[in-house]
Parts: structure tokens; sequence; C-alpha cells
């Protein structure tokens, strides 16, 4: 089990909890820390026995965003290189081939709602606080929030947020479809876990390939899309989709 100062890693069974562990700074996320994210993405990567992961924050926030302290020397070169090396981070965890959930237990802003935003879906506490303040501190979201929100919640909402930098509660961010479901503040990890655990047991390679599929697609024309689908569909009649189809016919529990 690998282990780090500013992130914890645990293991339920086959469900890889990462937890941004810096909660004197509320988490913000600095250099260490994404140093720290890319080793274990590099890990997760390579452990074939994890199948789903849940990202979190200890303490009373998720992550209040970049760390103001760390990054307010930068000059604008070693700003965008920031920008950038927080984009790629973020993109390697929207694209592990694993779900990726993330479990909003507090403040969520900033680059911190950046994060979750790279995640293949949200959940969120009841005291969870979302929002994009950077304009407060006359910058802008540096780690793709400005596409990833509009992408994700429809662009007039994305402005809203983004320029009115509104802090939001939990129910409003899930009438905004930011995130899919809220809990009370106890259950949220129990409750992201159970979810966890049922994605955990579903056919591994049709679960990475959906999530494949569907993410590929969304960037594509139709037509390709639909081509994209066609051709993974083929791809699932392999030993896995002839045990689930079987399984279903013999009535009992796929072996996967
Ligand atoms: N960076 C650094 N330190 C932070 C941050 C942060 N983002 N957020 C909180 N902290 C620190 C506080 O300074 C404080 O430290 P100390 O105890 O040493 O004074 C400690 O965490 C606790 O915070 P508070 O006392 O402020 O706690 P409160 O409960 O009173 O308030 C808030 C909580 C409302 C979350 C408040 O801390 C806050 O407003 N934080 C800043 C939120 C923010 O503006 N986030 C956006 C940051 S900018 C950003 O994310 C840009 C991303 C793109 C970067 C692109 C690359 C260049």
């Amino acid at each position: 089990m690998k282990t780090f100062n500013t992130l914890i890693f645990k293991q339920e069974e086959s469900v890889a909890i990462l937890s941004i562990n810096r909660p004197q700074a509320l988490n913000a996320l600095n250099s260490q820390v994404f140093d720290e994210l890319n080793e274990a993405l590099d890990y997760i990567e390579q452990a074939n026995y994890l199948k789903v992961l849940i990202i979190t924050g200890e303490g009373k926030a998720f992550v209040a965003g970049a760390d103001i302290a760390e990054m307010k020397n930068k000059n604008t070169h070693e700003a965008a290189d920031f920008s950038e090396r927080g984009q790629q981070t973020f993109l390697r965890l929207e694209n592990l081939k694993i779900p990726v959930i993330a479990a909003l237990n507090g403040f969520a802003l900033g680059g911190g709602l950046e994060l979750a935003l790279a995640a293949d879906f949200r959940f969120a506490s009841e005291k969870a606080k979302m929002g994009q303040p950077e304009v407060n501190l006359g910058l802008i979201p540096g780690f793709a929030g400005t596409q990833r929100l509009s992408r994700l919640i429809g662009l007039a909402d994305a402005l809203y947020l983004l320029t009115t930098t509104e802090t939001i509660d939990a129910n409003e961010a899930l009438r905004l479809k930011l995130v899919q479901k809220v809990f009370p503040h106890e259950v949220l990890m129990t409750e992201t876990l159970k979810i966890a655990q049922l994605l955990a047991q579903k056919a591994p390679n049709a679960l990475q390939k959906v999530k494949f599929t569907t993410r590929k697609g969304y960037e594509m024309p139709f037509a390709q899309a639909q081509k994209l689908e066609s051709e993974v569909f083929g791809s699932c009649f392999d030993a896995e989709g002839k045990e689930g189809m079987n399984a279903f016919l013999e009535k009992r529990k796929p072996k996967f």
C-alpha cells in the first residue's frame, strides 16, 4: 500500500479511497499535493484489482481551492505552468479506466470544485458548499473549471456561478445536476462506499468500456460516436460478455 504526506490512500476490498489530507489549510492544493496525486494515479492505473476510486477530503473541507499562499508569488509563466500541471493531473483522473466518484464532505471551492468536476460523478454531504470564487481573487479557474462546468451544467448556469461566485449548498447543486446525490453528513462515506461496491461487482471490462465509450463519444460528432459504440459493443462478445449472458439464461449469478 502506498503512503503519502498530503494524501491518505486506503482500500476497501476493490475500492480505492483517496483523501486529500491538509486539513490545516482546508486541503488546499499545493505542488506537493499534485506530485502525490500523480504518484497515486500511477499506482491506481497499474493496480488491476482496483475497480472504483473515491476521492474525498479530510476534516471539514473537500478542497478549498488551489493553495493561495503558495500561488501568490508566481509570475505569469509560472502560474500558467501550474495551471497546465493541474489540468493534466485532473485529466489523468478523468481518464482513469475505472469509475471515479467525488465524495464532497465540505467546502469544494475553486480548484477543489474543479477537482470534483474531473470525477465521473459527485455525491455531496448536506454540509457541502460549492463554488468558483476565483474572480474575487482577481483570477479565473485554471484547472479546466471554465470548460468542465459549462459542459456539465450548461453555459448559463456555469457563467452564473463563475461570475457571481455564489457559494451553493448541496440541494442547489443537486438541482443544477452538479451533484448526483445528497446524503446526511454522517453517512456520506458509507453510502458512497455502498454504491462504489455495487459498481465493483459489475462486469469489470464492460464497466470500463461503458465509461470509455460514453466519455469518448461525448467529444465526437454523433455519427462517429455511434460507430465507436458499435465497435466497443462488438468487443464485449468475449468471455466476459458470454458469461454474463449465459448466467442470465441459466438463472444464476455471473462469475466475472
Ligand atoms: N489556500 C490556502 N489556504 C487556505 C485556503 C486556500 N485556498 N483556503 C483556506 N485556507 C486556510 C486559511 O488561510 C486558514 O489558515 P490559517 O488557519 O493559517 O489562517 C485555514 O485554511 C482555515 O481557513 P479559514 O480560517 O478561512 O476557515 P473558515 O471556516 O473561516 O472559512 C472558507 C472557510 C470560506 C473556505 C475560507 O477558508 C475561504 O474562503 N478559502 C478560500 C477559498 C477560495 O477562494 N478558493 C479558491 C482559491 S483560487 C483557486 O482555487 C484557483 C484554481 C486554479 C488555479 C490555477 C493555477 C494557477
